[in-house]
């Protein structure tokens, strides 16, 4: 079974190293990370373990103002590595990593006490000590990344540890956030990232939210190597035909078209850490967006994000504000914006409240509280409308043919109005004036095409030619100099107009099943 590992720990305690010593890759890539020899930026690598577990290792940066990051190459991982430099001890990312890790609910993994080439046995064993406490449970080796001592053993430790690991989520629908996308000549735009859930291969058709894209796979990678499907534990990076770089970003997540929405909002339960601040940075998935917190009770919170996320009930999410204040679980993505505390307490004894449209049993399903919501907000565009044309498009949207008879509007033709509702001219009542005053024989203009389909609709203006306009007593007019066999110039003559608009009126009368062409004259048509 694929699995992923992140290292975790202060910076310089060796993680990058050790990463390198176990995999012979140099996480460390960026010419600014080997000028300031700090890991800036998630690096990754595989390895295979004594007993032929494929194992990802995120590489993550230690530095405390890089935790974003960190957070962002932690999440949907599945067992830990945290490493503590044995002549340092626990320092303060030692702690706060471990702290994001029990938040993301990660709780299996090793601690690595590096450097141990350069520390005594007293040093050591007080490390190893100090570790055991922080990390109750957690098998403790002393290495080196630099002699290559306490390799083995680590490698066992980790074999042990996954064997015991089964990845989460392996049968939800496909879910991957990204965490780098880049340009690769010949190939186009690749994505990459740890798969959450499901599995992803050749031909597979996704989408990229929340942008709402519909993407292709052209194929898929797990470490470099090709592979027709790559599944749930695994690192994974995919080509994407036709796709810019710059439309799809790390925090994004690729998903099975359908399964997961894009929300604004989440119910979570609280895991405290400090006091939560009114505003905070929330990370899911590899995605870092604000939010305002609307604390119900002292457990339960509600996430007003300024930006969507790709969420699901029962992911982690961690909240920062300069450090990491807390952490919550997801016990609604897009619920009721009225936030209740009973409402979030049944969510978190297992019972669950549909809100936002969802297929139960082939029917759709949502809640009251969401239907007033998507009335209201259609209702406002609709007010915003051209009033020559009140109406909005029907939502595109899966449930939209299932949810639209049940909003109390008009569906007419693609579009919904309000009951009845009629067009008028509003503040176009001057325009419209003074357009009718320079109607004649002449075709005049119109530029405002709206204003013209209203005002012929009312018996007020006839629309000829391609955006012009004449009387309707002109056309009355023009009508009742028509003769059996009349010719274009016979016409013209008879109305005293130009070619043009004699071309143009008696083509009018052919859309009006008025007149017919035969050659080169007219015959009348009888009803
Ligand atoms: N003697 C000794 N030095 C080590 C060992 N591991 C790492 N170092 C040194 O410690 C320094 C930091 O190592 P890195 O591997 O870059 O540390 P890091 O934890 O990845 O640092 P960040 O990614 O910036 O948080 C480098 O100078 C390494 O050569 C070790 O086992 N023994
Ligand atoms: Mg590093």
């Amino acid at each position: 079974m694929p699995l992923t590992v992140a290292t975790a720990g202060h910076i310089d305690h060796g993680k990058t190293t050790l990463v390198e010593a176990l995999t012979g890759k140099n996480t460390d890539r960026l010419p600014e990370e080997q000028a300031r020899g700090i890991s800036i930026d998630l690096g990754y690598a595989p390895l295979e373990l004594p007993d032929g577990t494929q194992v990802s290792v995120v590489d993550v940066p230690g530095h405390e103002r890089f935790v974003r990051t960190m957070v962002a190459g932690a999440a949907g991982v599945d067992l830990f590595l945290l490493v503590i430099d044995a002549n340092e001890g626990a320092r303060p990312q030692t702690h706060e990593h471990l702290a994001v890790l029990r938040l993301l609910g990660v709780e299996r993994g090793i601690v690595a006490l590096t450097k141990s080439d350069v520390a005594d046995a007293d040093t050591l064993e007080l490390a190893r000590a100090e570790a055991e406490e922080l990390v109750p449970g957690a098998a403790v080796v002393a290495v080196s990344g630099r002699t290559g001592a306490g390799l083995d053993d680590l490698r066992a430790a980790l074999a042990a540890t996954a064997s015991a690991q089964e990845h989460a989520g392996r049968d939800a629908p496909t879910r991957l956030y990204v965490d780098r996308s880049f340009t690769l000549r010949g190939i186009g735009t690749v994505v990459t990232g740890t798969l959450w859930s499901g599995s992803i291969g050749e031909g597979d058709e996704l989408r990229v939210e929340p942008r709402g894209r519909t993407v292709r796979v052209r194929s898929v990678q797990v470490h470099d190597r090709p592979v027709e499907r790559a599944n749930a534990g695994q690192r994974v990076a995919i080509a994407l035909p036709g796709v810019e770089r710059s439309d799809v970003r790390r925090g994004d997540a690729l998903v099975a078209p359908g399964a997961y929405r894009p929300s604004y909002r989440l119910d979570v339960a609280l895991e405290p850490l400090a006091d939560i601040p009114a505003r905070v940075h929330v990370h899911h998935g590899t995605a870092d967006v604000l939010a305002r917190v609307i604390l119900v009770g002292d457990r339960y919170a509600q996430l007003r994000l300024a930006a969507p996320v790709v969420a699901s009930r029962g992911d982690r999410v961690v909240l920062r504000a300069g450090t990491t204040v807390g952490g919550g679980v997801v016990l609604a993505a897009n619920p009721a914006r009225h936030a209740s505390a009973e409402r979030m307490e049944a969510a978190e004894r297992g019972d669950t409240f549909v809100h936002a449209p969802e297929r139960v049993d082939g029917n759709w399903v949502w809640s009251e509280e969401w239907l007033d919501e998507l009335r209201a907000g259609l209702e406002r565009s609709i007010d915003a409308a051209d009033p020559l044309d009140p109406g909005v498009p029907v939502p595109a949207a899966e449930w939209a043919r299932a949810v639209v008879p049940h909003l109390g509007l008009e569906l007419r033709g693609a579009k919904l109005y309000r009951p009845g509702a009629a067009a008028t001219l509003g503040v176009r009542a001057d325009a419209a004036a003074a357009l009718e005053a320079q109607l004649g024989l002449e075709p005049v203009k119109v530029e405002d095409a709206p204003l013209a389909r209203f005002l012929e609709n009312d018996g007020r203006l006839v629309r000829v030619g391609d955006g012009y306009a004449i009387s309707p007593q002109a056309y009355e007019q023009a009508r009742s100099v028509l003769a059996d066999g009349i010719t274009l110039a016979q016409f013209r003559d008879a109305l005293g107009v130009g070619r043009k608009t004699a071309q143009m009126l008696l083509e009018r009368f052919d859309a009006d099943g008025v007149t017919r062409r035969v050659g080169d004259a007219r015959v009348l048509r009888r009803r």
